[in-house]
């Protein structure tokens, strides 16, 4: 699709009801919006459409690497239809890295997630993820404190965006609604300016459902003897818990399933009680 060359302030046609987001596609004539064109997908937080992937960023060290918070993240898009790619920044930290977090990393990439290791500070590996920027729409989402800022300043200078101290004193309660702006970063491609998923509740699907956002479960499920509704906790003859014992699955993978599934859990119960 061809996009505009330059900005171009529009107006909406009034019989245009519903709300335009960034990133949603539109037909213009004569700097009217004419016609609102179907979306892939809109992110709740902040809302921003057609969103092509999501690289949920997290750092080795400082802050320590949170396993589960990254799993958090990881079906926070998958819930919302959006490719994730796993960014590891502070890669510069890495003598500091406990070898035991080594292995759980690799599990992400066995599980067929795209995984890449980067420093911003030593700019390495920075390439792979200016990649992406070239196409669609990115949007940086992790945890503070992990380099997000650093590596949009880096990659996207005209940004300038702030980084360490000042998102701190934003803080929480404070409530400013702030705009998303989408910076262009390549001939067809662009950056949301604020990270994704502010707020991450991982709610709406079915206790049952979840399995199906756990990649590396994707070819076990088949050989459960229950397969049908097999949610790998306590049936007999599954094949997911099988390859646990066997480590085939990373047993803070499943951890994190097991987690998410009793909040599922719990929440579906209130809902019917
Ligand atoms: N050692 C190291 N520090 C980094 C790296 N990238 C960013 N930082 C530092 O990490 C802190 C937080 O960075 P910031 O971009 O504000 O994180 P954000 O909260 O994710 O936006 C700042 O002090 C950065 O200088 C890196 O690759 N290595
Ligand atoms: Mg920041
Ligand atoms: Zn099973």
């Amino acid at each position: 699709m061809a996009l505009p060359e330059k900005n171009l302030r529009c107006q909406v046609r009034g019989r245009i009801t519903v709300k335009i987001y960034p990133g949603d596609r539109v037909k213009v004539a004569d700097r009217m919006v004419e016609e609102l064109l179907p979306r892939d997908n809109l992110l709740s937080r902040p809302q921003v459409a057609n969103v092509s992937r999501v690289l949920v960023v997290m750092a080795l060290k400082e802050p320590d690497l949170d396993f589960l918070l990254l799993d958090k993240f990881l079906l926070a898009c998958e819930l919302e239809g959006i490719e994730p790619i796993i960014v590891i920044n502070k890669l510069d930290l890495a003598p500091e890295f406990p070898e035991e977090n080594q292995k759980k990393l690799e599990a992400y990439h066995q599980a067929g997630y795209d995984l890449h290791l980067i420093s911003v500070k030593t700019k390495d590996n920075l390439k792979v993820v200016l990649e992406y920027f070239q196409e669609g729409i990115s949007v940086l989402a992790g945890p503070s404190g992990v380099g997000k800022s650093a590596l949009l300043n880096e990659l996207l200078p005209e940004a300038e965006l702030h980084t360490g101290e000042v998102s701190k004193k934003l803080g929480r309660g404070t409530h400013t609604t702030r705009k998303v702006n989408l910076l262009r970063a390549g001939k067809e491609g662009w950056v949301a300016d604020t990270p994704g998923f502010t707020s991450l509740d991982i709610t709406g699907i079915e206790p049952v459902d979840l399995r199906f956002y756990f990649p590396e479960f994707d070819d076990l499920t088949p050989r459960c003897k229950f397969s049908a509704n097999c949610v790998h906790i306590h049936e007999p003859g599954c094949a997911v818990r099988k390859a646990l014992k066997s480590d085939e699955i990373a047993e803070h993978r499943y951890q994190s399933y097991l987690h998410f599934y009793k909040i599922l859990e719990q929440e579906w119960e209130n809902k019917y009680d």
